[in-house]
């Protein structure tokens, strides 16, 4: 399988994030990545190429103009008032506040674009994300020229940022962007299969209406961990979208006879839809020794995922999402990558 991996993720190193009342070191570091990169250089998993370029609009079939253009400038407005270290936050469009109308200043357009303080803007910060964004391109890409499947070596995430909000480590959603680039180059059908830790509410948020998108997601349940505004089993779409949005909520505890049970509703509901070719946002913080989520797959596991998905016979992009266990996220990641490819039938397109 072909890997498509950019250097300048590195650019992008936030300092701290606010988690349970403390600003914290961030879990979601270059090194994961490096690990990422070394395990499938290891392994054999194929060859890595750079990311290509893409213009603005293959950024903009998914984000809009104003947050574009927020995430751009943040920086250089954050640094004009003296600031030296990352912005965050500190106000957020809750009940009862305005979110038609965005503020002038940085601090207010800051908590206008962001849905809490867990995505840091630092000098480096548009560079990293744009290339991220590029990486998923450039995987798209490949497997619409003729790949049967590419990994695309994402940081930072994506599943959490909606079309102008940024959130969860996440700030352009890379997963939606390669959606929508097969969908203008000739896809009729694109399925999204999420099965990080996490519910991928910005995925979910930016094709609720739509039925050329079916989004489909196995994570925490959302009553008991993070996104928590979002991910409910009964959110099944809205107008034309209803009936292509799953959401299969799951205990903490998590262990492989529950999660292989889920994913093979979810399977049946991506069979059911039949589309051109397939996104998997896959994040590995589902993984036992994840130390912010309270799933226990094992190791062992990851592979088991890789077949289920290999079994749907389409075209298919791996987009990276999250995953906190450092030293293991390497052989989780490329494990559901050698599982998929060891149940790949060499005939199936
Ligand atoms: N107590 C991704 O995996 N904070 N983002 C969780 C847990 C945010 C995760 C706090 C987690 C975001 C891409
Ligand atoms: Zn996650």
């Amino acid at each position: 399988m072909i890997t498509i991996y950019g250097e300048r993720h590195r650019l992008h190193h936030g300092r701290s994030e606010l988690i349970d009342g403390e600003l914290k070191p961030c879990f979601e570091t270059p090194r994961r990545v490096d690990i990422v990169h070394e395990r499938l250089r290891q392994v054999g998993l194929g060859e890595v190429i750079a990311p290509s370029r893409f213009g603005i609009d293959a950024l903009n079939r998914v984000h809009s103009d104003a947050y574009l253009d927020f995430l751009q400038t943040a920086w250089q407005e954050w640094s004009a008032l003296g600031r030296t270290h990352d912005a965050l936050p500190t106000i957020w469009p809750a009940r009862g506040l305005r979110r038609d109308r965005a503020p002038l200043s940085i601090d207010g357009k800051l908590g206008f674009y962001a849905m809490d303080a867990g995505a840091p803007i630092t000098s480096g910060t548009w560079d990293a994300i744009e290339e991220s964004a590029h990486v998923a391109l450039t995987g798209a890409q490949c497997v619409s020229r003729g790949e049967r499947a590419a990994f695309a070596l994402c940081r930072p995430p994506g599943h959490h940022a909606g079309r102008d909000v940024m959130g969860g480590y996440c700030y352009l959603n890379n997963a939606a962007i390669a959606a929508e680039h097969w969908l203008a180059h000739g896809a009729r059908r694109v399925a999204i299969l999420d099965v990080d830790y996490h519910h991928g509410n910005g995925t979910q948020s930016i094709f609720y209406e739509r039925d050329d998108v079916l989004f489909v997601s196995l994570h925490a349940d959302p009553s008991i961990d993070y996104p928590y505004l979002l991910g409910y089993a009964e959110e099944t779409g809205r107008g034309a979208g209803q009936g292509f949005n799953f959401n299969y909520p799951l205990p903490w505890g998590t262990d492989w006879s529950t999660y292989a049970v889920a994913l093979a509703h979810a399977g049946e509901q991506i069979e059911q839809f039949a589309p051109d070719a397939l996104v998997v946002s896959l994040g590995v913080d589902t993984f036992e020794g994840d130390p912010i989520s309270q799933f226990r797959l094992t190791s062992k596991d990851y592979p088991r995922i890789g077949a289920a998905i290999a079994q749907f016979g389409l075209p298919t992009l791996f987009v990276m999402e999250g995953g906190y266990a450092v030293e293991e996220i390497g052989l989780n990641a490329v494990g559901v990558l050698t599982g998929f490819e060891a149940h790949t039938q060499v005939a199936a397109r």
